[in-house]
This record gives C-alpha cells, structure tokens and sequence, in this order.
C-alpha cells in the first residue's frame, strides 16, 4: 500500500481527487495548501510541483499533478472501486480519458471565469460584470450538452457511478454556489442530489469543511462569492 499524501485547497478541483481517495476507501492525509496567503507559489511548494497548482498527490513522497493523470492512476491502482468503467479496449479507454479532459480542459476554465473572474482581467468590480456573464453564458451551451446526457441514467456512464461524476460534482457546486441559475437542468439537478447522498462525497465535503474552519480561524478564508 503506498502512503498518499494529497494537497488540497477549499473549493478546489482537488475535491474531485479527494472524493475518488474516499471512494476507494484507501487510507491517505490531505496537507492544506492556504491560497490566500499564496502558499501555493511558496518555495516548498514549487519544490514538490513546479506549476504551484493543487490538487497535487504524493505517492511514496513522489508527486503526480493534473487531475486527469490523478484519476487515472488511481482508478488503475484500485480497480476494485471501480472509478471508471473497466473499458472493453483501448478506444473505450481513450474516450474515458476524453471525458476526464473535457472536464479538466474545457469545462474547468469556464468554472474559473464564473467562480473566480477576478483572476482573468486587472479590474476586479469589472470582472464581475463582464467575465462573469460571458463565462456563465458559455456555461449553460455546456450544462446543457451535459443535461442532455444524464437523461438516460443518474450518472455519466449510466447506472453505475464514476469519477467523471465526482468531476461533475464539484463543477456544479461551485458555479451555483456563486448563483449560476441550474433551475433549466433538471437531470443535472438530480445528479447533484443523488451525489450528495453517497457517504464518500460526505466524507469528503467533511474534511473540506475542516480545512475551511482552519482557515476562517486564520482569517485566511475566501469564500465564494
Ligand atoms: N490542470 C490542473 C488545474 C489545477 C488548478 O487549476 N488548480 C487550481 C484550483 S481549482 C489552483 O491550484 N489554483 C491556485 C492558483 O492558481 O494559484 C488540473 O486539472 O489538475
């Protein structure tokens, strides 16, 4: 069993990685990286990844980054979790890379304009107003692709739930957390309740709301807004 160690921030994609570890039910730590207090371009931290980026996994203290690279080594080292379907061939498992990248290359910065619009332009009142709308109207053309998909099953692949899903998960929390309007997208609606039934989304979620207390005590909280 290797010991891993994930780095996380409140909010982040890294709750997508931290969903799958508490699907898998492996034993890990999670290590807060405080992004208020830019910790995440500090020494240390260029030191185990260069991009200064969370999530950032630790395997036997050896970093892998990007969440598309994450999710598919974990889900071939624990393929009793069954966190993606197991493919019939290699053109079934290219298309499953496919869907983790349209989340992390495609749908990600999308989130970022609407969640964090202040990060694309210097003004950060401005941002609110333009990146912010653009973002969220080029969100919904995708939210209904996504929409269309899930009416056929509860999640991505159908009947049995994946980390796609998790990716979905976190996607749809953050945006409507700053007010995207999901009230058009039922099935996605349904996909967000039924996952937050599942007790590893709970666990995870548990120990974000961790991270976030450590933080507001720090008075280095950022909350979405
Ligand atoms: N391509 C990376 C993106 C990772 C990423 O953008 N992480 C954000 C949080 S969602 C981050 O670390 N932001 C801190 C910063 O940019 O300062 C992946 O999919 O893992």
């Amino acid at each position: 069993m290797p010991e891993l160690k994930l780095f996380v921030a409140p909010n982040t994609c890294a709750r997508v990685p931290t969903i799958a570890l508490e699907e898998i039910g492996v034993s890990f730590e999670t290590e807060l990286i405080r992004t208020a207090a830019g910790q995440q371009t500090s020494p240390e931290f260029l030191a185990i990844n260069p991009k200064g980026k969370v999530p950032t996994l630790l395997i036997d203290g050896a970093p892998l980054t990007e969440n598309v690279a994450i999710l598919r080594w974990l889900a071939a080292s624990y393929p009793e979790a069954k966190l993606l379907p197991e493919p019939l061939d290699a053109l079934e498992a290219a298309r499953q890379t496919a869907d983790l990248a349209f989340f992390a290359g495609t749908v990600h910065p999308v989130v970022t304009r609407i969640a964090m619009p202040m990060k694309m332009i210097p003004d950060a009142a401005q941002s609110f107003e333009t990146v912010r709308p653009k973002g969220t109207e080029d969100m919904r053309k995708i939210m209904a692709m996504i929409d269309a998909r899930l009416e056929d099953g509860p999640w991505w692949y159908g009947a049995e739930w994946s980390v796609v899903d998790g990716y979905l998960f976190w996607v749809w929390s953050r945006i409507t957390g700053v007010g995207f309007d999901g009230s058009d997208f039922a099935h996605i609606t349904r996909h967000f309740a039924l996952s937050q039934e599942r007790p590893a989304v709970q666990r995870a979620m548990a120990r974000e709301a961790r991270n976030i207390e450590t933080l507001e005590a720090e008075g280095l909280y950022m909350a979405p807004r």
